[in-house]
């Protein structure tokens, strides 16, 4: 599949590690797109991130629904993080999320594709029932993914309906113009085509 994507991460004022990470992960005939949000600030909360990020890179292929129980297991005994994960499948252009714990997720499209994530901490208590949403994308469509270090009025914001080709140029205007200094802050944008 030929995707296009662009992130950018800052961590919170005075720290010098984040607690926010992201990755988009090549899969067979498919990507996964994930920001993972660490309960806390610095270095206790970048652990359970990293440890989240492992499961998926370990596991690009397997039901979103396991890959959250996986990640929800590894992360047992840390402080916890929020998640919010999205395959694009190129055959069929199907689009899945699910997403646990405040990550917002906005797709620019003719469909309607509004996905939302369900409250929860991957690695505490019982899981939410996962809620898996499966939608038919179009080639052109945009997806943001964002941390609550975004204010959600991004969504609304002129450039996501003419983004930059390069769209690690939108991801740091759009971090720049609505992150909050007071929290990890990421914006992940992606676009098949
Ligand atoms: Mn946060």
């Amino acid at each position: 599949m030929k995707l296009t994507w662009g992130a950018h991460i800052r961590a919170k004022g005075g720290q010098q590690v984040s607690g926010d990470g992201y990755d988009v992960i090549e899969g067979k005939g498919s990507r996964l797109l994930t920001i993972v949000d660490g309960l806390g600030g610095g270095v206790e909360a970048a652990r359970p991130t990293a440890l989240a990020l492992d499961v998926l890179r370990a596991n690009p292929d397997k039901p979103l629904k396991e890959l959250i129980e996986r990640c929800h297991t590894a992360l047992h005994g840390t402080r916890g993080a929020v998640i919010g994960l999205l395959r694009l499948e190129e055959n069929n252009q199907r689009a899945s999320y699910i997403g646990v714990g405040n990550i917002g997720i906005h797709v620019v499209s003719d469909q309607m594709i509004k996905p939302i994530s369900k409250n929860g901490i991957l690695g505490h208590r019982q899981l939410p029932t996962l809620l898996e949403m499966t939608y038919t994308y179009n080639i052109g469509d945009l997806f943001m993914l964002y941390s609550d270090g975004i204010s959600t009025r991004v969504i609304s914001d002129s450039a996501l309906n003419h983004p930059p080709a390069d769209l690690k140029v939108l991801a740091v205007d759009l971090l720049e113009r609505y992150g909050k200094t007071i929290d990890d802050a990421t914006v992940l944008v992606a676009k098949p085509h």
